[in-house]
């Protein structure tokens, strides 16, 4: 899944597609590069980051939208408004990816309706306050807990479980080590009957890993994504699609699995 952040603000690649015409382009590149879905976003959700007006998060990616759309690869939106949701599901995109994991009734309503596919995330807070304090009494079964809740509450609506994929959200509300874990325990998601979605691209949990600044996360992102599909996960997010597609094609040749 290649990421499309139609921003001024994300956290590794703010301001360098936030007009639609450098968004859809570089989606296209991404497809071009062995991108199986594009996962196109407007509003950050790094550690720190303001709620987006859902009006203003419209204008900047509905035509970006419209326009990947007809790209024939599924299209992605990374959001948490249901309005934002019903208006890009009007315009044909394969997958609701909402950091929430459906919190809101209004957008399981949303996704009901119609006949997209669902990234059901876990968030603990909001970005604003996710990295004070992060708390659990047991990381694991709290995170997958609440993702299996929230897709059991899907499937009461209708959204039945081969349309949906579980992500433990890496970085959203987690230290280092409870990042780790999360990752490790992928198999237990998989094993429970979800396909598991992964996005750790560029993320802080590889700055502490490295020692490296987010420019600098390249290789360690390759590391974490390899990691991450040894361990079950069937999509991984990631702003780098030509040096990942290439680094799983080598892994998944030659790993006794
Ligand atoms: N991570 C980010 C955004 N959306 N969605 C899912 N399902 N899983 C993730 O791990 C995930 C996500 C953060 O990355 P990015 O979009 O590059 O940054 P920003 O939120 O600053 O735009």
């Amino acid at each position: 899944m290649g990421v499309v952040n139609v921003t001024p603000d994300s956290f590794y690649d703010g301001g360098r597609f936030f007009s639609p015409a450098r968004a859809i382009a570089h989606g296209r590149r991404l497809v071009d590069e062995g991108a199986d879905i594009l996962d196109v976003g407007a509003e950050s959700s790094r550690p720190g980051a303001l709620p987006l007006d859902p009006a203003e998060e419209m204008t900047r990616l509905l035509p970006v939208i419209e326009a990947l759309v007809t790209l024939g690869v599924p299209i992605s939106v990374d959001t948490r408004h249901p309005s934002v949701m019903v208006a890009c599901l009007s315009l044909g995109v394969d997958m609701v990816n909402d950091i929430t994991g459906f919190a809101d009734p209004a957008s399981v309503l949303a996704l009901a309706r119609s006949q997209a596919a669902a990234c059901v995330m876990h968030m603990r807070g909001e970005p604003q306050n996710m990295q004070h304090t992060p708390d659990y009494r047991d990381v694991v079964s709290d995170v997958f807990g609440f993702l299996y809740r929230q897709a059991a509450a899907l499937e009461v609506a209708g959204v039945r479980r081969d349309r949906v994929t579980l992500d433990p959200g890496i970085g959203f509300g987690k230290t280092q080590d409870q990042n780790i874990a999360l990752i490790r325990a992928i198999g237990q998601l998989r094993v429970a009957g979800w396909p598991v979605l992964i996005g750790l691209s560029r993320k802080s949990l590889i700055g502490s890993l490295t020692g490296q600044p987010v420019g600098e996360r390249l290789a360690g992102s390759l590391g974490g994504a390899l990691a991450a599909v040894l361990n079950g996960a069937a999509i991984v997010r990631v702003h780098d699609v030509a040096a990942t597609r290439d680094a799983l094609t080598v892994m998944l040749a030659l790993a006794n699995r």
